[in-house]
């Protein structure tokens, strides 16, 4: 992240639960170009972290600030930053909203505990808007709604609202009425506090009474919320039974708890780009989304094998208990790193105890120890240096060479290892090499720093052409991966044409495979014998065993389990990992002497790839979930495109005047179709000539699918 920074000494107040308490991780997600970036820029220059407002279009934001995201215009390195609103320390992340960048959002999930999700209110809810929803989910990161972009021509944030019903969350819960519509939009009325708020055109902001034309439809509105709050919250619909209303205490006090357990969504409206609306986003967000002491703690695993410590139990847990404890061990994990040549930074969400700077801590995952050099708390533009962290902060450290993304960092007495953030298997490939073979080195060492930031990013060598190959989850993933190559290292690297990742699936197995594995020269022998049966399966691999201890000692079966695992990373038909099938060791025998687990471990990889030689496979491409949105007279041409494309088209929706749609006036029409990735090559730019500029498509992975047999 930022490296060309200057850094300043501070003191920290002594840390209390107190100060816990006022801790918010949050994070900003949404489709991309919904605004999270604007949002982000506009909170940092009201907290004061700031002194000037920032422009996406002119690459002069601060959380924005790789020469790529500001020459690309989008979001691509998530971004923390801190800052202080009304007694709370924020600590803020702004992610990508591109889905090649998923991974990256997917890490900040990990360690946020409430998130913002924005959405354009033209648009609604739009595809990424829905994946980056459901990820929160899977998470059980609450989220509040904060509908954009109020001041464009047909914005609607009724519309919004119901769109976030129909696709996301039966209790969408409005909290604000629009004042003035479009390029008039100058305010919201707070259902709440019962007051408006309106911006002038500096984006102050002044409160005042309801106005006089919107008090019947205000009274409607709060009416009608205050009915929704009482059906879902019992000590609400108390009151309300008793008094035939809601004091806006209570109606405060039951939205936090809807929030926090995911019962409902509130929903805000503004426009970061005229800065209206963000100190009630603020407001809410301190309000109702929850602080690390309310969060349930991090899950922890169990260690690797390799690991010499054994760990210990997680941190306290939930029930009454601490979530976020100060007093307990030190645990950490390490949710981002930044490995630029300049230094290494090493992003660290707290989940217990405390970090003193100086500390030597452990890395769980390679036994390790690390020294923390300094603490940073990262603020807009500049870092401040602290001596101490408390559970539940993100900050910053500098001193830890090899801790990668993932790991977790603790207390050499009290090792635990928490869950690593699962990171997505790449779909797209392409052989990378130095433009001048004198690089070649540098080329290689530049390649394996991004992928210890970017776990999403995986470096091999080809077994056949001897290549080094990069795969990742897109083409713009992967062109920004070399890019930031160029820029960083300066070396220039030679791109071959993407390829997307393959996958051999069992169609029809076999079984009773009986395998031997016997070697005997001199010393120690090798003896493992197995006989194992192959079925498919819907999905991934699973391993199950039919033997007695008798035949087949337990740690031996293991050993056939790793054994088996490391067969599938290579299949048959053309050295790409298999998947879809169950494989059962049905019998076995071992030698009194010569038996071992590496014996078996290498009988079952022998095996299983004999196995599998024989048995009959078919290989799978991956899928992508695509929505096109064109203007209606360039319909016909685009979907000819797709079908040339072996599209599966699923709905077409024609005569879209916005919502859903990109925004177009009118005639725009939209098509959701399931497309193979290795057909979507290049698509950006076809689409782009076939409609001027005009059309816009997003992508999601959509799973695995049979690829056509080649021909001859
Ligand atoms: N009219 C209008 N435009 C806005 C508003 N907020 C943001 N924009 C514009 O929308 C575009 C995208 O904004 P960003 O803040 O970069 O969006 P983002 O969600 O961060 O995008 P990614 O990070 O690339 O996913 C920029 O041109 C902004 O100026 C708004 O309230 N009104
Ligand atoms: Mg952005």
């Amino acid at each position: 992240m930022r490296t060309d920074t200057t850094t300043t000494r501070t003191t920290t107040a002594a840390g209390t639960t107190a100060g816990i308490a006022a801790v918010r991780n949050l994070g900003i997600l949404a489709h991309v170009d919904a605004g999270k970036t604007t949002v982000t820029e506009r909170i940092l220059y009201l907290t004061g972290a700031t002194h000037k407002r920032g422009e996406v279009h002119t690459g002069t934001t601060v959380t924005d600030f790789d020469p790529q995201e500001r020459d690309r215009g989008i979001t691509i390195f998530a971004a923390a930053v801190s800052c202080a609103w009304a007694g709370h320390r924020i600590n803020l992340i702004d992610t990508p909203g591109h889905v090649d960048f998923a991974d990256e959002v997917e890490r900040c999930l990990r360690v946020l505990d409430g998130a913002v999700a924005v959405f354009d209110a033209v648009a609604g809810v739009e595809p990424q808007s829905e994946s980056v929803w459901r990820q929160a989910e899977r998470h059980g990161v609450p989220r509040i709604a904060f509908v954009n972009k109020l001041d464009r021509p047909g914005a609607d944030l009724d519309a919004a609202v119901a769109s976030i019903r129909e696709r996301l969350h039966p209790r969408p819960l409005a909290v604000h009425l629009p004042i003035g519509a479009e390029d008039a939009f100058t305010g919201v009325v707070d259902l709440v506090h019962h007051r408006a708020l309106i911006w002038d055109d500096e984006g102050t902001l002044a409160e005042g009474p309801v106005p006089a034309d919107l008090a019947d439809h205000t009274a409607a509105r709060r009416q009608a919320l205050e009915e929704a709050v009482a059906e879902l919250d019992p000590r609400a619909l108390e009151e309300y039974c008793t008094h035939g209303s809601l004091s806006p205490a209570t109606l405060a006090a039951a939205l936090r708890d809807l929030t926090r357990s995911g019962e409902a969504v509130v929903v805000l409206g503004g426009s970061a780009y005229r800065n209206r609306g963000i100190e009630p986003l603020l407001d809410a967000a301190v309000a109702y989304l929850p602080s690390p002491l309310d969060t349930p703690p991090a899950p922890s695993a169990s260690p690797a094998p390799s690991a010499p410590p054994a760990p210990s139990a997680p941190p306290a847990g939930r029930d009454g208990q601490c979530g976020a404890d100060p007093q307990q061990p030190l645990t950490a994990l390490a949710f981002k790193v930044s490995a630029a040549p300049t230094g290494r930074l090493t992003y660290l969400r707290l989940y217990s105890g405390t970090l003193r700077k100086g500390d030597t801590v452990l890395d769980a995952a390679t036994g390790r120890p690390e020294r923390i050099a300094r603490i940073l708390r990262v603020m807009a533009g500049r870092h401040t240096e602290i001596d101490h962290a408390l559970a539940g902060d993100i900050v910053a450290v500098i001193g830890p060479k090899t801790v990668r993304v993932g790991a977790t960092l603790c207390d050499p007495d009290h090792p635990v290892l928490l869950e690593a953030p699962v990171s997505a298997e790449p779909v797209v490939t392409v052989a990378v090499e130095a433009r001048r073979a004198a690089d070649t080195d540098k080329l290689t060492a530049a390649l394996a720093r991004l992928t210890e930031e970017d776990p999403s990013l995986r470096l091999a060598t080809d077994p056949d052409t001897g290549q080094r190959t990069l795969s990742g989850l897109g083409e713009l993933h992967l062109e920004v991966a070399v890019e930031k190559i160029r820029r960083e290292a300066g070396v220039e690297a030679v791109v071959g044409a993407p390829q997307v990742a393959l996958r051999e699936a069992l169609v029809e197995g076999v079984s009773n495979f009986t395998y031997r594995h016997a070697k005997q020269d001199g010393g120690a022998g090798q003896f493992a014998h197995l006989v194992l049966d192959l079925v498919p399966a819907v999905d991934g691999f699973t391993f199950t065993s039919a033997v007695t201890g008798a035949q087949v000692p337990r740690e031996y079966v293991q050993a056939v389990e790793a054994g088996c695992r490391d067969a599938l990373t290579e299949g048959p038909l053309g050295g790409h990992p298999v998947t879809g099938l169950t494989v059962t060791l049905t019998d076995g025998a071992t030698h009194p002497k010569d038996s071992s687990e590496l014996a078996f471990r290498t009988a079952a990889r022998l095996g299983l790839r004999e196995a599998l030689r024989v048995s009959r496979l078919h290989l799978l491409e991956p899928l992508a979930q695509v929505t096109v949105t064109v203007p209606e007279d360039a319909f016909g041409a685009v979907l000819g495109d797709l079908a040339a494309r072996r599209a599966t088209v699923q709905t077409t929706t024609t005569g879209h005047t916005g919502h859903g749609g990109n925004g177009g006036h009118g005639g725009t029409a939209q098509v959701e179709a399931l497309v193979p990735l290795a057909e979507l090559f290049g698509y950006a730019s076809r689409l782009r000539s076939r409609t001027q500029g005009r059309g816009t498509f997003t992508t999601r992975p959509a799973g695995y699918a049979p690829a056509p047999t080649p021909v001859g």
